[in-house]
């Protein structure tokens, strides 16, 4: 293979909360990279991933599940599915949950009209939709709605047709040569993951509004002390009265959430963790721009050159 056959690009994933956009970016990344829970709207901010072959050179991006925007958290989250679809991609993957209704992706589908770059269609969850008809009558409905390039069926979480999906990724990127260097499989830093993944235990540990109410910072974070790294993280809240839901009886919740993180981050890391948590109040973050930079949430647009 010569350097000039050599195809690179971003693939972007695009869908609905749920729909499992980052249970497939981790399929493809070969490790888990990106926070997955049952909850709706887990991911916050676009994340990549980066698949590398002797030809090729794919970027995945993660995106939040598509939505209305309602809070100004949201409203972020809807500019980096924006951006990522209608600016960085070569490839979209329209990723449908082929077991939930398929209505609430109207929306979602006027955005895809306007995209230039080719759209594959992947139909997800097929290890749990077992009527091919289904699958059939769904392709049918959205290739009449939305031109296709390519559809697939797969299932994300038990790495069904994956193989085949990124083959065809690879083979519709543009010639180029590629944009990250060799041996990296991912544009952040181990503390951006650090959070990401307290973050991923309280949305499996909590209910209600506490996920969606908290966001995670870490202060602190050493490499060698002593035999282990050490992270320091604070948990923010929106009220005074959420602190003691986070909390629980007698410390019983938070200690919990911090064996379940550490534990998690060590097997990110592949090395031994201490992680020590902290909870705050930082009063209405999710509609405060000021609190959304602080979090990382929200990038200040750049200076014109
Ligand atoms: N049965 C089944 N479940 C799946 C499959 N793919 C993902 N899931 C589950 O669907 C849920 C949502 O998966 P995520 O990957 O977090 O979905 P997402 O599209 O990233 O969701 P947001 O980040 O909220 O936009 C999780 O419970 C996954 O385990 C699949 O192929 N089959
Ligand atoms: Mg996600």
């Amino acid at each position: 293979m010569t350097h000039t056959s050599f195809k690179s690009g971003f693939a972007v994933l695009a869908g609905l909360p749920n729909a499992g956009k980052s249970t497939l970016l981790n399929q493809v990344a070969g490790g888990l990279l990106s926070a997955v829970t049952p909850k709706a709207q887990t991911t916050r901010q676009n994340i990549l991933a980066i698949a590398q072959a002797d030809d090729y050179q794919i970027v995945f991006v993660d995106t939040p599940g598509f939505l209305k925007p309602q809070y100004k958290l949201q409203q972020t989250m809807a500019a980096c599915v924006d951006r990522a679809v209608h600016e960085e991609a070569d490839v979209v993957l329209f990723m449908v949950d082929a077991s939930a209704d398929y209505a609430p992706n109207a929306p979602l589908v006027e955005q895809l009209k306007k995209v230039y770059c080719p759209i594959f269609l992947v139909l997800n969850k097929i290890d749990v939709v077992r009527d091919p008809a289904r699958l059939d009558a769904l392709e049918k409905q959205i290739t009449g709605e939305l031109k296709i390039a390519k559809k697939f069926r797969i299932s994300a979480a038990k790495g069904v047709n994956v193989d085949a999906l990124k083959k065809a990724v690879a083979a519709a990127l543009p010639v180029s040569p590629a944009y990250f260097p060799p041996g990296q499989w991912t544009d952040r830093w181990e503390r951006f993951y650090a959070a990401e993944f307290i973050r991923e235990q309280i949305f499996l540990l909590y209910q209600k509004e506490i996920p969606y109410s908290t966001c995670v910072e870490v202060e602190k974070f050493t490499e060698n002390l002593g035999d282990k790294n050490f992270i320091r993280a604070t948990i923010y809240v929106e009220r005074e009265s959420q602190k003691p839901i986070l909390i629980g009886k007698g410390g019983a919740k938070i200690a919990q959430l911090r064996r379940q993180s550490q534990k998690r981050v060590e097997e990110f890391l592949g090395r031994p963790c201490r992680v020590e948590l902290n909870v705050a109040v930082c009063p209405g973050w999710r509609d405060d721009t000021a609190s959304l930079e602080k979090f990382g949430y929200l990038i200040k647009e750049e200076e014109p050159l």
